[in-house]
């Protein structure tokens, strides 16, 4: 049976870094508010009860649910013979992820610095301010951070000689901070060849080609969380 993916269906948002792997992997899934529909989703998450998950992305594997992206991505790995095997290989890669999530949580609160409730346009200037930083330091030290990882393994992905969501989140995370911030992106993109080198290495898996030339991959937008607003982005 497929697994059903529930996310909101006109963003790449936190969906994608699931959508990626079970693409590249080839796994079946249905992308189910985009299939049924929003109200879908709203509909589908009142019918859990105590067990509902706090916000989209989830996956209902057939068995159970989970939430939040690291999790979900730490049991797909498991389940599909992903994963690295070697324990602390394992639990380092899973302390990767949950950096992503870290990140993509201040990526989003560039634009939205005071309130995710409030329009991006009652906090411009509050995003103005906070891009600035984002830019200036945060940018860098979350790179650094995962450029340095990079340097773990010889071959072409973080861990051992296959993929895992770690690198298909990582290939997401240069695609987003590139579609955000393009001025300040081409500054500083040679800093990180291992990291650029991996976003390449993922782009050329046959399931993520296939993946980036078919309509399911939905247009970077400005509902996401990697959204250009030419005004928070500088050199
Ligand atoms: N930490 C969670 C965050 C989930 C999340 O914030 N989802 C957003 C969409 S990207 C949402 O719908 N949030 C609704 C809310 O926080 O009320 C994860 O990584 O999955």
């Amino acid at each position: 049976m497929a697994y059903q993916l529930w996310y909101w269906p006109s963003i790449q948002g936190r969906g994608e870094f699931v959508r990626l792997p079970l693409e590249a992997a080839g796994i079946d899934y249905e992308d189910c508010a985009r299939t049924r529909g929003v109200d879908a989703l709203i509909a589908d998450m009142d019918t859990r009860g105590p067990y509902a998950p706090f916000a989209p992305p989830y996956l209902d594997t057939g068995t159970m649910t989970i939430a939040q992206v690291a999790h979900i991505l730490t049991w797909l790995a498991d389940a599909h013979d992903l994963a690295p095997t070697d324990e602390a290989t394992l639990f380092w890669t899973i302390q990767l992820q949950l950096t992503v999530t870290d990140m993509v949580a201040e990526v989003h609160n560039v634009h939205h610095p005071i309130a995710g409730g409030k329009y991006y346009d009652e906090q411009k200037d509050a995003a103005a301010a906070n891009a600035e930083q984002f830019r200036a330091e945060r940018m860098p030290k979350f790179l650094d951070y995962f450029e340095k990882a990079t340097q773990a393994n010889r071959g072409d992905w973080i861990a051992g000689d296959r993929w895992s969501p770690i690198d298909t989140s990582l290939f997401q995370l240069v695609a987003g901070l590139r579609y955000m911030f393009p001025k300040r992106m081409e500054a500083i993109e040679d800093d990180y060849p291992g990291l650029i080198a991996l976003h390449d290495h993922v782009a050329a898996l046959p399931g993520i080609v296939a993946y980036l030339a078919s309509d399911r991959r939905i247009a970077f937008n400005e509902d996401g969380i990697f959204r250009h607003y030419p005004e928070l982005d500088f050199a």
